[in-house]
């Protein structure tokens, strides 16, 4: 078996998987099996030599290799290109995106620098797994570099649509740079169709099966819809210590129904939208109040770009609104949680949330919908009211699915949840696990890893190019 290279910007811990997130946790146990080295970002900013040098640590036969970024790659290409231009952008807020050329060229120059850290580590038959919107030239500067080894990507967020994508002054080398890879994975296949649609008719490229042709150069592109660890989630949901969170939070809403959102505050997840769907809730539905208690969790994220700023403060004013407008002297109707908590705690309290408010305005796949439903107790589950927006929806049909822009029908939903019988909670439930469980994380990634094994980098020949 092939060693695994995993190249991602933010690189996880090697140890602690019950503190980090799945997608770490996920990745850590592929590079355990194949006895693997993770590349990226140490997340340290520092000027001067020392920040060039590639610190490297090794543990259980998995090496983490990082360098720091200097302060003005920190700038230009974490918070300018990446964050302030490719995220938006992908995410179809045009409005939100910032076009500036340094930017662009800080980009490619902190990607020129992780290839030329990465190369003096590589072996020849690396199999090399690159990770999303921050690295998506990557490929291509590796390979100038000389790299032969077989090279995937996989994208965490949308690829946006044709007419949004050509706004960027430089979408024709970012698409090009794409097909220096082998394999390129999308979260869903409307993503896929998006990009396919781009290399047909902008780049005038053709299509064999899931081969695209394009730039004299071909590239398999897939959907690869990401998971969590369903069953080691269940597992902490059900376990004391998140029990004990859970209990906590009972004693504190006594036997009100508890609706939970968990976001890093950020403008895609439709927040102010949601805010303003549970005022609808209260406003329609006068015989809610005392009886509902909302619980956001939104750590705050990306805390320097200026767009970010501007959602926090939003928010501080529409949560202060809500609870001055409805408030009574022994009910808050919205605790707003601007704070990380633990992933133990957020499990305890998925379980004891009756209604799981899930509505970004757009989203790659979103763990948080997923990691909701697996938390809950069988057998008396809660219900997950899911934006059609994110590219969960598409697997968790049995979610009641809204529209985040629409205020009165994600009050509608809630309040269907709310009321919703056992049996149908149940079966619902059911259903969700179901998916769950066939398309977890460890699936995806072995899926991904299976697919890029078998990529043949030639163009097969008498194919057009
Ligand atoms: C990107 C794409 C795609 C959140 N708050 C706390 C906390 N979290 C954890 C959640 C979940 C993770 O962070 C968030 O994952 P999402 O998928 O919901 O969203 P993004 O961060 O935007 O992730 C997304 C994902 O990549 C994977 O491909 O699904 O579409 O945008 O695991 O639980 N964890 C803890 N405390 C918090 O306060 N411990």
């Amino acid at each position: 078996m092939s060693r695994l290279v995993v190249v991602s910007n933010r690189v996880g811990p090697l140890r602690g998987a019950t503190k980090a997130g799945g997608l770490a946790v996920a990745l850590a146990d592929a590079l355990r099996t194949r006895r693997g080295l993770w590349f990226g970002w140490s997340g340290e900013v520092r000027d001067g030599p020392q920040g060039h040098e590639v610190q490297a640590q090794s543990l259980g036969g998995v090496t983490r290799a990082v360098i720091d970024l200097t302060s003005t790659e920190h700038d230009d290409y974490y918070n300018g290109f990446a964050n302030r231009c490719l995220w938006p952008l992908f995410h179809f807020r045009l409005d939100l995106a910032t076009f500036d050329r340094r930017y662009y060229e800080g980009y490619q120059r902190a990607n020129q620098r992780f290839a030329q850290a990465l190369t003096p580590l590589l072996r020849d038959d690396d199999l090399i797994w690159v990770h999303d919107y921050h690295l998506l030239p990557f490929g291509e500067t590796l390979r100038d570099m000389g790299a032969r080894q077989r090279l995937g990507f996989f994208l965490h967020i949308p690829w946006p649509v044709r007419e949004i994508l050509t706004a960027l002054p430089h979408h024709e080398h970012l698409v090009r740079a794409l097909f220096s890879y082998d394999l390129v994975g999308f979260q869903t296949e409307a993503d896929l169709l998006r990009f396919q649609d781009y290399v047909l008719r902008e780049a005038g490229g053709s299509q064999r099966g899931n081969r695209l042709y394009a730039y004299g150069r071909s590239v398999i592109a897939q959907a690869y819809p990401i998971g969590i660890d369903t069953d080691q989630f269940a597992t902490l949901a059900a376990s004391d210590e998140a029990g004990h969170e859970a209990a906590k939070l009972k004693a504190a809403i006594f036997d009100r129904t508890q609706i939970v959102g968990v976001d890093r505050l950020d403008y895609t997840k439709g927040l102010p939208e949601r805010f303003q769907a549970y005022e609808k809730l209260l406003e329609l539905y006068p015989e809610a109040h005392g009886q509902v208690s909302f619980l956001q969790i939104a750590p705050t994220s990306r805390g320097e770009v200026q767009e970010y700023i501007d959602i926090r403060h939003q928010l501080d004013a529409l949560a202060g609104h809500i609870n001055g407008r409805f408030a009574q002297l022994d009910w808050t109707p919205l605790r707003y949680i601007n704070r990380a908590i633990t992933r133990r705690q957020l499990a305890g309290i998925y379980r004891a949330s009756r209604i799981g408010l899930v509505t970004p305005l757009r989203d790659g796949m979103n763990l948080v919908a997923k990691e909701y439903v697996a938390a809950q107790d069988p057998d008396n589950p809660g219900v997950l009211v899911l934006s059609r927006f994110a590219g969960s929806a598409k697997q968790m049909a049995a979610a009641l699915i809204v529209n985040p822009y629409d205020p009165v029908g994600v009050a509608e939903a809630i309040e269907t949840a709310r009321h919703m019988p056992l049996a149908q909670r149940r079966d619902r439930h059911r259903a969700l696990m179901h998916e769950l469980r066939r398309s977890d994380v460890a699936s995806w990634s072995q899926n991904f890893l299976t697919a890029l094994d078998h990529a043949v980098a030639a163009v097969p020949p008498g194919v057009p190019a």
